[in-house]
């Protein structure tokens, strides 16, 4: 068996037994896949300026990047096992039980694995193991031959396409199948959920109906920006679920999913903003949601004098704190169920999510949470303050321009320049201006008023003349106090700056 062949069955043997891990994952708990696994521990370990240069450079990409990182890192690993293999089998098979180790390790080690977790990677072993040994068989001289015809001594030709082909058919199909699997089980949930006690009217016409490319004023739930550390998609049983609020209260209480249902519900319109988003980013969305005030649920526990923070933990362990004042200062904090009139997709934290209105969502927003705990910043650090991130941060008022796109070309005449805008405190939005080269700054129109914890649409006709030009907006406050000007990167408390694009007129 030649080098070349023996890295490719190594690499084939792996591929097939991750892609049995990943199938296997995805049908008993999709973090537990043992690329998903390491991907995961990576974000984890990696440090906030490697993480926020990795946004920056790739913005959405990250995660895919990550993954095929990883998966290069594998089959370059797996090479070497096929290398091994074809001396010593044992020793082979020895690299990839080192190999499979690491996921296997990291999913016993994370916060709320059970000793299931370690089925896919062992699933992977096994299958690893077993690809690799029939293609180093298959690749070893025949025995002596029965029939004089067959002269050769060497490996048959055909049984070891046969054995190659099978065994790259089967991590392809595996593969295939795993990822169905997950996306089929990530997919909508089918549960009814009362309406509001006292339901919203249906929101104002938005600008997106006269003008094409701006931000819809209510984003689809299947276009809403998502942010999150995981890789998968959680996939909660809401019959099991609970959410408990434990730490300095009077009373531990628990809440099942139709303990919350049974409850009055309230409907808000809250615009939802990360703190990584940069200047002129997507990672901002306005939504309706339906839940239960936060505070409702904080009154049956009864909070201790102690706590000056939440500390609320999704299914998986991973934490969030939110400073318990501003949540409970009257904005309308909520524990979310329901989106846009649907239950809450899976990917925004289905069975139920934090959702608070001025506050960047990885000081507020938990999703997939099962537990709040009052306690003290002094007490216990959550994930991102671990990471040096602002414990306390407001959202930054801010205005981006959705129409024209930077490096446009546009025609000569009438076009419309617009966008949103949101200023969560001291009044609201107030104006939104346009610049252009450096310019006065003009006033543009706005769109309906949905509340100060929501964004508002904007728009400014624009007679555009040839040649090249640099477009500017801003958002002013109620108080008559336009955003700050100062270029600040995301880390550690919110991106500002003004955003300003260029665009060519012919
Ligand atoms: N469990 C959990 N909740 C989370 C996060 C997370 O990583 N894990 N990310 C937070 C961040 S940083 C933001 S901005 C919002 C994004 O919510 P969305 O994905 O529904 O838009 O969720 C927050 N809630
Ligand atoms: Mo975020």
């Amino acid at each position: 068996m030649n080098r070349l062949l023996a890295a490719l069955a190594g690499v084939l043997a792996t591929l097939a037994g991750v892609a049995a891990g990943h199938l296997v994952a995805a049908l008993l708990d999709p973090a537990t896949s043992p690329v998903l696994t390491v991907g995961s521990q990576v974000i984890d370990l990696t440090p906030t300026p490697v993480k926020e240069w990795a946004i920056s450079q790739f913005g959405d990409r990250d995660k895919p990047i990550l993954v095929g990182s990883v998966l290069v890192g594998v089959v370059l690993l797996s090479a070497v096992a096929g290398l091994v293999a074809r001396r010593r089998f044992a020793y082979g098979a020895g690299v990839l039980v080192l190999l499979v180790a690491v996921p296997a390790t990291i999913a016993l080690t994370r916060p709320a694995a059970g000793p299931s977790a370690v089925v896919p990677s062992l699933v992977a072993l096994v299958v690893g193991v077993a690809g690799l040994g029939w293609l180093v068989r298959s690749a070893r001289p025949t025995a002596a031959p029965s029939r004089a015809s067959s002269a050769s001594s060497g490996p048959s030709r055909r049984g070891l396409l046969v054995a190659f082909g099978v065994v790259a058919g089967v991590a392809a199909v595996l593969g295939g199948a795993g990822r169905w699997v997950a996306s089929y089980r990530s997919r909508g949930v089918d549960v009814d959920l009362p309406a509001a006690a006292d339901p919203l009217p249906p929101l104002p016409r938005g600008l997106e109906e006269r003008f094409s490319g701006i931000t819809p004023l209510q984003v689809p739930n299947d276009e809403f920006y998502r942010v999150d550390t995981r890789l998968d998609v959680p996939i909660v049983d809401h019959e099991s679920w609970t959410l408990t609020i434990d730490g300095d209260v009077e009373r531990e209480v628990t809440f099942t999913f139709d303990d919350l249902l049974a409850m009055d519900l309230v409907e808000k319109d809250i615009t939802l903003t990360c703190v990584s988003n940069s200047v002129g980013g997507k990672y901002v969305g306005g939504a309706r949601w339906l839940g239960v005030p936060l505070v409702a649920l904080l009154d049956r526990a009864g909070v201790g004098s102690r706590a000056d923070q939440i500390l609320s933990t999704d299914v998986d362990g991973m934490t969030i704190s939110t400073p318990l004042a501003l949540a409970t200062d009257g904005r309308d904090a909520l524990l979310a169920v329901g989106m846009n009139g649907e239950p809450l997709p899976r990917e925004h934290g289905f069975p139920a999510r934090m959702v608070i209105p001025g506050l960047y969502g990885f000081i507020s927003a938990t999703k997939w949470v099962t537990r709040m705990t009052l306690t003290t910043y002094a007490e216990q650090d959550a994930y991102w303050t671990e990471r040096d991130w602002a414990t306390d941060a407001p959202i930054k008022p801010s205005s981006r321009i959705d129409t024209p796109r930077a490096l446009a070309d546009l025609g000569a005449g009438e076009n419309v320049i617009g966008g949103v805008a949101w200023a969560q405190f001291d009044g609201g939005v107030g104006r939104v201006q346009v610049r252009v080269d450096g310019g006065p700054w003009q006033d543009a129109e706005l769109g309906a008023d949905v509340g100060n914890d929501y964004w508002r649409q904007w728009f400014l006709r624009w007679d555009a003349t040839p040649g090249q030009h640099r477009i500017a907006s801003r958002v002013i406050d109620g108080d008559g106090d336009p955003q700050s000007p100062a270029r600040a990167n995301p880390f550690p408390s919110g991106s500002s700056g003004i955003q300003e694009l260029l665009v060519t007129v012919s």
